[in-house]
């Protein structure tokens, strides 16, 4: 097992000491060790793209490679950086990028993560990008390490080492934000679908919230067709809501969406704000973090959502139980404060997500 503070000692005497990616569950140690001991050389991205640009723009100021840590499903977010930026073949700049490999081969893991899981080290590979996966011993996995940031300066390119799950020993993280609010996110949850549940069809965001959704449905008694779970493509809940709301007019789709993930991919929030589906209701649950990876902070909580949406097009509106909080001739936003954690016991999705799909469809009457 490998030390969070040995790898980034380990880092620093290489000639790395700025870090920047999106958080991720197996990376949990090393981000929480970053965040609470590296405040003024680490900064936690939007999406993986961005900390590609980040690294490159560190690397033109100082002549020093970043740190860029992802979890393998950021990959696709991180390709286009990686090849029309950093690549030898543009402005070949160095960096080092840590990648959780959620759903290896031969490894039990979430639907959403098999495919990419297989794909990891192929796609690193076709974009000539060097890659290994760390070794369980602490003494080799650090040897790798200076090898790897050596090849990155030397050949002045992105290279890549890959994490198991179980590499990282446990460190928690120590410095919590103060919650934005004491109400919990599956409290919330089950008010929206006591008040909305049989009304709207959900599209439940990556992650605890459609956990969250799905435990509900359970403890009221509701069948679980009328919510889509995007399990997997954080960041693009609110687009594929956009795509329902404009085929039904006359349905009203709801998206609950994580702070993180909007963030993610914030720019969907301009489209989705102008495109003049009323019988849409984006619903922010804000903890400003990324929960269901570990608590690391967003830079939700001291930035106002509700501002950007309604500057995008949005009608803002609050949550009132007993009052209909929509259709104002255009899309409704609102953003909630919600407390960090979850249930110890909470379970996932019992359906596949080919079983989701095919209920979802169903319930707006079509056949998939
Ligand atoms: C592209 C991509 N990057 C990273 C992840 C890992 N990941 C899964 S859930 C999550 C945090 C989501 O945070 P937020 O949307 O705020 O919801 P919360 O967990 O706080 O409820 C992250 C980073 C992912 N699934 N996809």
């Amino acid at each position: 097992m490998l030390n969070p503070s040995d790898f980034v000692d380990c880092l620093v005497g290489s000639g790395i000491d700025f870090f920047t990616g999106v958080p991720d569950s197996l990376l949990k140690s090393f981000c929480a060790y970053v965040t609470d001991h590296c405040s003024d050389r680490h900064v936690i991205a939007s999406n993986e793209g961005g900390a590609v640009g980040l690294a490159s723009g560190h690397y033109l100021a100082t002549g020093k490679p970043a740190l860029v840590y992802m979890q393998n499903s950021g990959q696709g977010n991180a390709v286009n950086p990686l090849l029309s930026l950093a690549d030898p073949e543009v402005y070949s700049i160095p960096m080092l990028l840590l990648v959780g490999w959620r759903g290896m081969p031969g490894v039990h893991d979430e639907p959403q993560h098999v495919k990419q899981g297989k794909v990891t080290v192929p796609l690193f590979e076709t974009l000539g990008i060097p890659t290994q996966v760390l070794p369980d011993d602490a003494i080799a996995a650090l040897e790798m390490t200076r090898q790897a940031v050596a090849q990155a300066l030397d050949g002045k390119r992105p290279v890549s080492l890959v994490v198991r799950k179980g590499l990282f020993a446990d460190y928690a993280l120590q410095s919590h934000q103060p919650d934005l609010c004491d109400m919990p996110r599956e409290g919330v949850i089950e008010l929206i679908l006591k008040e909305y549940g049989q009304e709207a069809v959900f599209v439940a965001t990556t992650g605890m919230i459609s956990r969250e959704v799905y435990e509900t449905r359970e403890r009221l008694g509701q069948d679980h067709a009328r919510d889509f779970l995007t399990v997997g493509s954080m960041g693009h809940a609110s687009m594929l809501a956009l795509g329902v709301a404009k085929a039904h007019p006359d349905q009203l789709v709801i998206c609950l969406d994580g702070d993180g993930a909007s963030l993610m991919h914030m720019g969907n929030m301009a489209i989705v704000g102008q495109s003049g589906c009323e019988n849409l209701m984006h619903i922010v649950l804000n903890n400003a973090a990324h929960d269901s990876v570990g608590g690391q902070p967003t830079v939700a909580g001291k930035v106002s959502l509700c501002d950007i949406a309604q500057a995008c097009g949005y009608a803002v509106s609050s949550f009132m139980p007993g009052i209909r909080c929509y259709a104002y001739g255009q899309p409704t936003f609102m953003e909630i404060y919600v407390s960090k954690g979850a249930r110890k016991d909470l379970g996932r999705p019992k359906e596949s997500p080919l079983v989701n799909k095919a209920l979802f469809m169903q319930t707006l009457g079509v056949s998939s």
